[in-house]
Formats: structure tokens, C-alpha cells, sequence
């Protein structure tokens, strides 16, 4: 693969941004009433307007060209076919075969992996029925009303982010927790008010090593044989969810409570796996299969659409004009709703985690940028906090704004209000506000230049009728394929992350200089540190 800067298109794109940078969209619109209807897309109940971007006619074309010039359409294809792309770990990357229907035939070493997938969620189903319909009894014979995942990174984020945005649907007497953080408080906090013989632990890990889910779990054992004083207890308060049956049976839980998943999903791909287990004990089977076929449905979009109507291909390519075209090093992801307030967490792993890498495939230092830091908040609450940087900031940020036409609390004005915010930031983003239109307002001139919004700033518009299962999938699905595209046009591999190995390694060595005496060989600061906390911990 040639390297990206020496590609055609974006030699091509660099002259092109060049003209484009002193456009001003207040005059792209002024000059073109038919920008809107132009620059906008629909597929799979997703609404795109990407009018208020800083582009021209010239612009996707060109872009476009890039993604053809980085082979695009065969890594797509590779990706969907169970190649081993992620080159690195030397695995297939597969997470689309966890939403693939029934019938669908995927066939990796000789192996059709559809017909486990289905065979897992069967038990999942079966399984959250259970616990859904108080027929699943804790250790004393009591109904459970807490189920509390203890997972963290990949294991974590994504079933988190899925309850959250889907809380409309759970079960209302069933309490869902997370805990994650090796910190105790995490632990402590999510179970302080629990009884554990009302209390079922998912133990989610996909290799059963992770330091801070195993540290958690045997609290979380340590916790519920206190109060119930039984070995026994484990198999009915603890289920696994993971890839290493041995680890698990070790840590003492039976098999036949072990939900699989396989070495070609990754952890941050992984919520439509077992790692679901707790989205769907709280939604129910039916909107967790509902939430599964939307994902499909956008895989089937991205996998078939033409590139110019690819919702995750043109969202990707919006990225890279900005990212390697403008400087610009943030995209704001703006979720006007309550039910997303976790889905900018997500992202950020999703993102960042596949596509904050240095290194290519080929193994050379990148001469170009590569993922923008990806952040956000739900509206209105950003409003009141950091949109002033994005309005009147020095750094220019793209915004993805995501809204739904019908609330599901329908409370008076409040859903209208809340998207007549969202409409209006996107509108005083891109047209701002003119010292002349400031001095009409009868300011005084001193006042002139705090008042003027120069405008300019871009903007995505995603659009759904209603936040439902199948939406929340479909746009998870539209992020993780925007990042594969991403990392193809960057050339990075986006399914590994060695970029954590290090400070794991290093943490495991200072644990116990904390607590003994050891001759300290770190760096001068480093030992520092350890002999201050030495000195104060019990103090
Ligand atoms: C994600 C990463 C990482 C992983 C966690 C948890 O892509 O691989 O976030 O999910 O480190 O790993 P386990 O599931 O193995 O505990």
C-alpha cells in the first residue's frame, strides 16, 4: 500500500481544501437553496444532514476517490468474509457475525460461526427469562433483584452505555449495576444498599484475567459468602461471560453458567456477544434481538450502499477532511437526549482505543494525523459548559448532533424545547453572528467583537423518529464502521490496542513496592512518589 500522502486524491485533497478553507458556509448556503436537499442522506431510519459542512461539490468527490484509492471496497468485503485483518493479534474480526440472521453462513477455518452465535443467544435468552420472570432464585430461595456486570474496558462500556440508552425498556424491579473501576468505591457504591441473596453477579471478561474485573469479583465472592456463609451460594449468585472456560471454572463457577463468545470479537465490539447478557436481562430478549437487527440492518448498509450513499463511509470521510485537511484534532458527539449521556464514553473507546495509533499496518511512523479525540455530553447540558470553546474557541471542532423527532417522555414543552436547541446550535455554529447584525442590537461598539460569532463551524445532523432498539443499533453499527473506515483511509490496524500494555505491565511491578521495602529503581519521580505513599499510607 502506497503511503497515504502519496496517493492522488490526496495530493488532490490538499489543494482543494486550500481553496475551500476561506469559504464561508453563511455564503454556500446564500448562493445554493438546494445545499440542504444535496448535502443530506436517509437510510435505515437515520437521517443525515451534512449540509453544514464545510464542503463544496468538489469536495466528496474527492474524498471519495481517497477511499477508492485505499481499497476501500475490498476491506470492507475482507472484513465481512472473517479475514484476519487485525494483523497484529493475527484474528478475524468478526462482531458482525453476533448480529448476522439465522440463515446467514459465515465460514472461518472451515467453521460456520453463525449457528454458535445463535446457540448463545438461546441460552442468553433463556437465561434473562429466567431471571426476568423470578424463576432464577438466589442461594436462600429469594427472587433476584439486582444484577450488577462487573466488567471494565470493552466488557463494560458498551453494555452500560446500551442500559442506559435503553432504560425506557428494562424491567423496572430489576436494579442494573456496573461496576468496573478497580477503585473499592466503585464496588462499594454499587452494592452498598444490596442484599446478596437478592444479588446475581455477571462476571463479563473475555480472557478471565483482567486485574481489575478478577480484583472485583472476589470482592464481589468475598461479599456474598459474608452474608451467606456458603461455597454453595456461588453457583447461584455468579454467571460468566467469557472466552476462557478454564479460568472460569477455576475461579468457581461452573460451566454450565458460562455464556461463550470467541477470539474474533473484540472487546470494544463486543456488546452484541454474551457481554450483552445484562443489556438484555434488563430490555428482555425480544428488544435485545430488536437492538441486534438494527445493527444488521446498518451492516447490510454499509456492506452494499455505493460509497456516496454510505452513511458510516461519508460520516468516516467528513472526518478525515477535518481531521487531516483543517487541523482540527476534536469532534464533539452531541446526543440531544438523556438515555445517550453514556454514549460519548463509548465512543471514546470505540474511537480513540481503534484509531489513536502511530504505526501502520506496514509498520512506519505515520506521517499524517490519525484519530481525532472524540468527546461530549447530552444537550443542553454541554450548552451550559463547553460550547462557548466551540462557538468562540480558537480550535475548530466538529459537532455530531443527534436527535430524535418523538420523545419518550412526552412532558409538555420539554422535547420541544430541547430540539429547538438542537436546531438552533447547529445553526449558530455554521452562520454565527455578524458585528453588523451585533450592532443592530444596539450594542455599544466596545462590546462588538465579544458579540460576534464568526460562524464557520461544521456540523453532522443524525435524525431518528424515536430512540428504539433497532435505532440505538443502527447507530452503534454507523460509529464502528466510521471507525473501520477511518483506520483503513489512516492505514492503521484498528482492531488491536497495544497502546494499554505498558502502564498494566508497570502497575503490576509497583503494587507491591507500595507495601514493602524494596530498593525503588524507577526514575527519580516515580520513586518518589512510592516512598511518599509508603510514608503516609496508614497515617
Ligand atoms: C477492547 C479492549 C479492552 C477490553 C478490556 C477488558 O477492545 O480489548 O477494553 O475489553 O481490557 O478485557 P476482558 O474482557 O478480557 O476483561
Amino acid at each position: 500500500m502506497e503511503p497515504l500522502t502519496s496517493l492522488p486524491a490526496w495530493q488532490a485533497l490538499e489543494s482543494h481544501a486550500a481553496q475551500v478553507k476561506p469559504l464561508h458556509l453563511r455564503d454556500l448556503f446564500a448562493a445554493d437553496p438546494g445545499r440542504a436537499d444535496r448535502f443530506s442522506l436517509e437510510a435505515e431510519g437515520l437521517f443525515l444532514d451534512y449540509s453544514k459542512n464545510r464542503i463544496t461539490e468538489e469536495t466528496l468527490p474527492l474524498m471519495l476517490q481517497l477511499a477508492e484509492e485505499s481499497e476501500l471496497r475490498g476491506k470492507i468485503d475482507a472484513m465481512f468474509r472473517g479475514d484476519r485483518i487485525n494483523i497484529t493479534e493475527n484474528r478475524s474480526v468478526l462482531h458482525t457475525a453476533l448480529r448476522a440472521p439465522r440463515d446467514r453462513k459465515i465460514v472461518v477455518d472451515g467453521m460456520d460461526v453463525v449457528p454458535p452465535v445463535h446457540q448463545v443467544l438461546d441460552r442468553m435468552s433463556e437465561f434473562a427469562n429466567r431471571v426476568r420472570s423470578g424463576e432464577w432464585l438466589g442461594f436462600t430461595g429469594k427472587k433476584i433483584r439486582n444484577v450488577v456486570n462487573i466488567g471494565i474496558g470493552g466488557s463494560d462500556l458498551g453494555p452500560v452505555m446500551a442500559f442506559e440508552a435503553l432504560r425506557h425498556y428494562s424491567q423496572r424491579d430489576l436494579n442494573i449495576r456496573f461496576v468496573s473501576n478497580v477503585d473499592g468505591t466503585d464496588f462499594a457504591e454499587a452494592t452498598h444498599d444490596l442484599q446478596a441473596d437478592e444479588t446475581l453477579f455477571i462476571v463479563s471478561s473475555k480472557t478471565f484475567t483482567t486485574l481489575e474485573t478478577m480484583t472485583n469479583a472476589k470482592s464481589a465472592r468475598a461479599w456474598v459468602l459474608a452474608q451467606l456463609g456458603d461455597e454453595r451460594a456461588v453457583a447461584s449468585h455468579f454467571v460468566a461471560v467469557s472466552t476462557n472456560a478454564e479460568k472460569v471454572t477455576a475461579f468457581g463457577i461452573d460451566t454450565a453458567n458460562m455464556f461463550g463468545f470467541w477470539d474474533w470479537v473484540g472487546g470494544r465490539y463486543s456488546m452484541d456477544s454474551a457481554i450483552g447478557l445484562s443489556s438484555m436481562i434488563a430490555i428482555g430478549p425480544d428488544n435485545f434481538r430488536a437492538l441486534l437487527a438494527g445493527f444488521h440492518a446498518m451492516d447490510e448498509h454499509f456492506r452494499t450502499a455505493p460509497f456516496a450513499e454510505n452513511l458510516p463511509v461519508l460520516m468516516a470521510l467528513l472526518t478525515v477532511w477535518y481531521n487531516n485537511f483543517f487541523g482540527a484534532q476534536s469532534i464533539a458527539v452531541l446526543p440531544y437526549d438523556q438515555y445517550l449521556k453514556r454514549f460519548p464514553a463509548y465512543l471514546q473507546q470505540l474511537t480513540m482505543e481503534s484509531n489513536g495509533k502511530y504505526i501502520t499496518m506496514a509498520g512506519e511512523r505515520v506521517s499524517w494525523e490519525t484519530s481525532p479525540i472524540y468527546w461530549g455530553e447530552p444537550g443542553t447540558n454541554g450548552q451550559h459548559s463547553f460550547y462557548q470553546l466551540i462557538h468562540q474557541g480558537t480550535k475548530l471542532i466538529l459537532c455530531d448532533f443527534i436527535g430524535f423527532v418523538n420523545s419518550l417522555n412526552p412532558h409538555g414543552p420539554h422535547h420541544d424545547i430541547l430540539t429547538a436547541n438542537l436546531f438552533a446550535q447547529a445553526e449558530a455554529l455554521a452562520f454565527g453572528k455578524t458585528a453588523d447584525e451585533v450592532r443592530a442590537d444596539n450594542n455599544p461598539e466596545w462590546l462588538v467583537p465579544h458579540k460576534v460569532f464568526e460562524g464557520n463551524r461544521p456540523s453532522n445532523m443524525l435524525l431518528a423518529d424515536r430512540l428504539t432498539p433497532e435505532i440505538l443499533g443502527k447507530l452503534i453499527a454507523l460509529y464502528e464502521h466510521n471507525v473501520f473506515v477511518q483506520g483503513i483511509i489512516w492505514q492503521v490496524d484498528s482492531f488491536d490496542q497495544w497502546g494499554v500494555e505498558l502502564g498494566k505491565v508497570l502497575a503490576v511491578r509497583i503494587q507491591p513496592e507500595l507495601t514493602t521495602d524494596a530498593e525503588l529503581k524507577h526514575d527519580s519521580s516515580t520513586n518518589a512518589l512510592i516512598r511518599r505513599y509508603r510514608q503516609r499510607r496508614n497515617l
